[in-house]
């Protein structure tokens, strides 16, 4: 792959203000600065490192099918919603069938860095196939960083043999550090053979996830916790449960929203439970950043998601397709390819630096704005607008341009067409922001957006260059 050109070929200011920045007033996600070796330990995990998901992709297999407790906001049809969006089915597999499935889409797909266990129940519920299926991946394929996902309650049972198999990166989801409060998400836990519901069995949940967390800071292994925001429940909580999990050694904590739609027969989404919007989403994560590091480029990925975060490319790997494919990994070739992303990454990162480092000394009273970017991976600002299945946000202010968060939205341009409805979906859906960033958009679109108050930047670049522009000529406009 060679190393990618990153011009600047268009950008089109259009810049309207329309009152004020977003308003904004996030705290920056202050964690410690990290060690060269702690750093290499994350580069290439797309969840470990928001820089990484630009370039290297994870996949997800599911061997793992039976759960020791019960979530509100799960329904045992679907994968484990503690890692993956609900009302997901993923096709299970064997761990034979697992390992031959990894070195094909490895061979198809060498940016693939990551095979994570997450589904569809809980893999320490399953700990044979799982760990059987980590063996015969590390045995084939040993430069595949190996990755588990559990709701914790067998942690503390198993975090030896996990450091024995070189596993790295364990997330727990950790919803609550109070059982008063997790007696509102768990009917249910099953432990040691014997069912205990309410308060009981949630504090011995709680317990579990606490001891197992401590394991795994002594074990030297990376815990990323995942907490799912619940409106009414635990959204005050979790700075709480953020401070529980620092201390205890976590890396890296994960906030996602609450999925509760009543067809997914959950029993949040049969009773009426909501989640967050957007914006209660970030004023959580912001309430919660500030002393470690927060990921905010969740996707909420399917038990057995294939591909960079955002793209879904499950169903060119469905269990009839993979089994006639031959797997063709080659750790050469892999790394090659590795060779030419760090290069790529490399070039980007000389760029921001070029663009900081002209930039015009800031007003005092800058705002902050947000920017809605259309890309297809890469670090740039590099797809059609009307291609657009998300839009990565930033926030950017006098000093920098921040990943928040993404937006999912229905694509616009579906067979050649687009349609009047959806396109207002999708500008209701980013109106809060200040300009679109896109390869290319549409006259139709291009209308309506600048109609609605957004700017319409059509570039192709790194997306902190071109955001760095825009804001610039924003601010200038004053
Ligand atoms: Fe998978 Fe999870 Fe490992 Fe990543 S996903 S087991 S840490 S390799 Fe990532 Fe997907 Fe979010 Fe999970 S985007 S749902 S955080
Ligand atoms: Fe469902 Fe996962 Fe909770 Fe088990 S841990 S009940 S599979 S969401």
């Amino acid at each position: 792959m060679p190393a990618l050109d990153i011009t600047l070929t268009k950008t089109k200011t259009q810049i309207q203000r329309s009152g004020g920045g977003c308003g904004c007033t996030s705290k920056t996600d202050t964690a410690p600065a990290l060690s060269p070796a702690m750093q290499a330990r994350i580069d290439k995990h797309p969840c470990y490192s928001e820089e990484a998901h630009h370039h290297y992709a994870r996949m997800h297999v599911a061997v793992a099918p039976a759960c020791n407790i019960q979530c509100n906001f799960c329904n045992r049809k679907y994968d484990c919603a503690n890692e993956s969006r609900p009302g997901v089915v993923s096709e299970l597999l064997t761990p034979e069938e697992a390992a031959h499935k990894v070195l094909v889409v490895a061979g198809k797909i060498p940016q693939m860095t990551v095979l994570g266990i997450a589904g569809p129940g809980d893999p320490l519920a399953n700990p044979e196939k799982t760990f059987r299926t980590f063996e015969l991946i590390a045995d084939k394929a040993p430069d595949i960083k190996l990755c588990l996902s559990t709701n914790g309650l067998m942690l503390p049972d198993y975090v030896e043999r996990i450091k024995q198999l070189n596993v790295d990166h364990v997330t727990i989801t950790i919803n609550m550090v109070d059982p008063a409060i997790g007696e509102k998400i768990y009917p249910w836990v099953h432990y040691r053979r014997k069912r205990y519901r309410g308060i009981d069995g949630v504090r011995i949940l709680h317990e579990r996830q606490m001891e197992g967390l401590e394991a795994l800071r002594a074990a030297d292994i990376l815990c990323k916790v995942n907490s799912v925001l619940i409106p009414g429940i635990n959204d005050e909580h979790l700075p709480e449960v953020n401070q529980a999990i620092r201390d205890r050694g976590a890396f890296l904590h994960n906030i996602m929203p609450l999925i509760s739609a009543p067809e997914h027969g959950t029993y949040f989404g049969l009773n009426g439970q909501r989640g967050p919007t957007p914006k209660e989403l970030k004023t959580v994560q912001d309430n919660c950043s500030g002393n470690m590091k927060l990921m905010r480029h969740c996707r909420q990925c399917r038990a057995d998601a294939v591909g960079l975060l955002g793209e879904d490319r499950s169903q060119e790997f469905t269990k009839a397709k993979f089994m006639e494919m031959s797997a063709d990994y080659s750790l050469e070739t892999r790394q090659a390819v590795h060779i030419s992303i760090e290069q790529a990454k490399a070039a980007i990162a000389a760029k921001k630096q070029a663009s900081v480092a002209r930039r015009q000394a800031p007003k005092p009273d800058a705002p902050k704005v947000l920017v809605a970017v259309a890309t297809k991976g890469g670090g740039l600002v590099n797809q059609h607008f009307g291609h657009a299945k998300e839009f990565m946000i930033y926030e950017v202010d006098a000093t920098e341009a921040k990943f928040i968060g993404h937006r999912k939205v229905a694509d616009y341009c579906q067979g050649g067409y687009g349609e009047e409805a959806t396109l207002a979906g999708i500008i209701g859906t980013i109106a809060d922001c200040k300009a679109v960033l896109a390869a290319k958009v549409g006259p139709c679109p291009h209308q309506a957006l600048e109609k609605a108050g957004l700017a319409v930047i059509e570039a192709y670049d790194v997306i902190e260059t071109v955001a760095r522009h825009f804001y610039d000529e924003y601010v200038l406009s004053a």
